[in-house]
């Protein structure tokens, strides 16, 4: 494999850069600047010394981690300098013009998948650990990182393994006078790994609003108390509050943790008829907005109320301004004053039950990734057909889907080949003989 380089530290500027360089020829590529790179370093230990390029002579750190004990697998060498971007920028410069080139995206990563460091699951826990901006996301990044999905997945395909090898056992010596598996038992097994499964598919709603935030849409007529509500919730003074009916026109959007997850509030124009273009242009965007939101708040002016329904299933309805009229209104979820903050704090409680399983975020075992929910759906897809067709179908037929089975979940910790199976099957086979 070629010899890549990229800055591992944010663009910017800050005390330190890390440059990480990975491939065969990591430590002679480092040599070219950091000499003492050169002298055969001692592994995995900090070495301080003279990083020299260019116009350039600082002072600088070196690590060194020979093959296979570094994350990528490979030879890595990590410089530490100082932390300037276009100090950072010129190494990096100089560095693929000496014998590296630069590194795309996520290639360190991948190579670390590539020569088995991690697996796929593991490599995006560890995008989303670096990507989280709450708490239950930083959870989710991490126990992919420590590998709870290929625990899970492994746990399955071992089970799958364990009913091919009864099936293949009938389909291959069929004459033998041994009790062979029942479709009755292969049918009751299946039943049992896709129960897990969709015990597992049934955390994905929570997990996806917890990887991708809750999206909380403000809506309402004109002077409702949108924006105001909207201070209220983000906790300072972020929109334009006013008493002229049509304050607000393009959405805003801002956002807040509550209980470990992150919510993305957006205050929209108040809805109504309006011969004013720009006016007219925030109604309509308010409209696509209530559409695709996981949870509408309909504000609901206590002094003025209104009964009209959003296009959302999910919609909460909020009475607000209750300082000034309290009088009790049986058809909203919920009273508040955005102006006093009464009813604020219950309020976020009843966004954060509207959407979220708390019993499943406690768990901390949610699905958050797109590409293993698609992958788990395909796996109980292959079950239920297997299940399906358990009375009339032939054997070696079942074995092809209880095989697309074991490959869809094979697909989500990157293990697609064959081979392994098959060699379990074929060991196992002789021990069975
Ligand atoms: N007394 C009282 N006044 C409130 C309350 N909430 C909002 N108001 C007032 O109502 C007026 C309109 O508030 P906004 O928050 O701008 O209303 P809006 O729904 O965003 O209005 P548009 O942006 O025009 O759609 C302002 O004068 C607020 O101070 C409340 O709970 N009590
Ligand atoms: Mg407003």
């Amino acid at each position: 494999m070629d010899t890549i380089c990229a800055i591992s530290t944010a663009v910017g500027n800050g005390g330190v850069a890390v440059i990480r360089i990975s491939g065969s020829r990591a430590l002679e590529v480092g040599g070219e600047v950091f000499k003492k790179l050169k002298n055969n370093p001692r592994p995995r230990y900090a070495i301080f010394g003279e990083l020299e390029f260019d116009l350039v002579k600082d002072n600088a750190l070196a690590l060194y981690f020979p093959e296979p004990h570094s994350f990528t697998g490979e030879n890595v060498v990590e410089l530490q300098i100082h932390g300037g971007y276009y100090l950072a920028q010129s190494l990096i410069n100089y560095l693929t013009t000496h014998g590296a080139r630069l590194a795309e995206r996520g290639e360190f990563s991948r190579r670390a998948v590539l020569n088995g460091k991690i697996d796929m699951t593991e490599a995006e826990g560890i995008i989303d650990l670096i990507n989280a901006n709450s708490m239950s996301q930083l959870r989710a990044g991490s126990s992919l990182l420590n590998g709870a999905m290929t625990d899970f997945v492994v746990k399955l395909q071992q089970e799958l393994t364990d009913l091919m090898c009864e099936v293949n056992v009938a389909l291959d010596y069929p004459e033998h006078d041994i009790e062979y598996i029942t479709a009755q038992k292969i049918s009751q097994k299946c039943e049992e790994i896709n129960k897990k499964i969709s015990q597992k598919l049934a955390t994905s709603s929570t997990g996806m609003l917890v990887k991708n935030g809750v999206n909380v849409v403000l809506a309402g007529k004109p002077n409702a108390g949108k924006s105001s509500l909207f201070n209220a919730l983000l906790g300072y003074d972020r929109a334009i509050v006013t008493n002229i009916a049509g304050t607000t026109r393009d959405a805003v959007s801002d956002s807040y943790e509550y209980n470990g997850v992150r919510f993305i509030l957006t205050d929209t124009a108040g809805l109504r008829a309006t011969n004013d273009v720009v006016e007219g242009e925030g109604v309509s965007r308010a409209k696509k907005e209530i559409v695709r939101a996981d949870v509408v708040l309909h504000l609901i002016d206590a002094t003025n109320p209104d009964e009209e329904t959003l296009d959302n299933q999910n919609t909460i309805r909020v009475l607000n301004k209750i300082d000034l009229n309290s009088a009790h209104n049986a058809s909203c979820d919920t009273q508040i004053s955005a102006k006093t903050g009464a009813g604020v704090y219950e309020l976020k409680q009843l966004i954060f039950d509207r959407t979220i399983n708390s019993e499943v975020l406690l768990g901390g075992d949610y699905l958050t990734n797109a590409r293993h929910i698609e992958c788990l759906r395909s796996a109980s897809d292959a079950l239920l057909a297997t299940i399906k067709n358990c009375d009339t179908a032939t054997l070696d037929c079942l074995a092809v889907t209880l095989m697309q089975a074991w490959n869809k979940l094979g697909e989500i910790t990157g293990e697609t080949a064959n081979e392994k199976i098959m060699d379990e099957i074929f060991s196992r086979f002789c021990l069975g003989k």
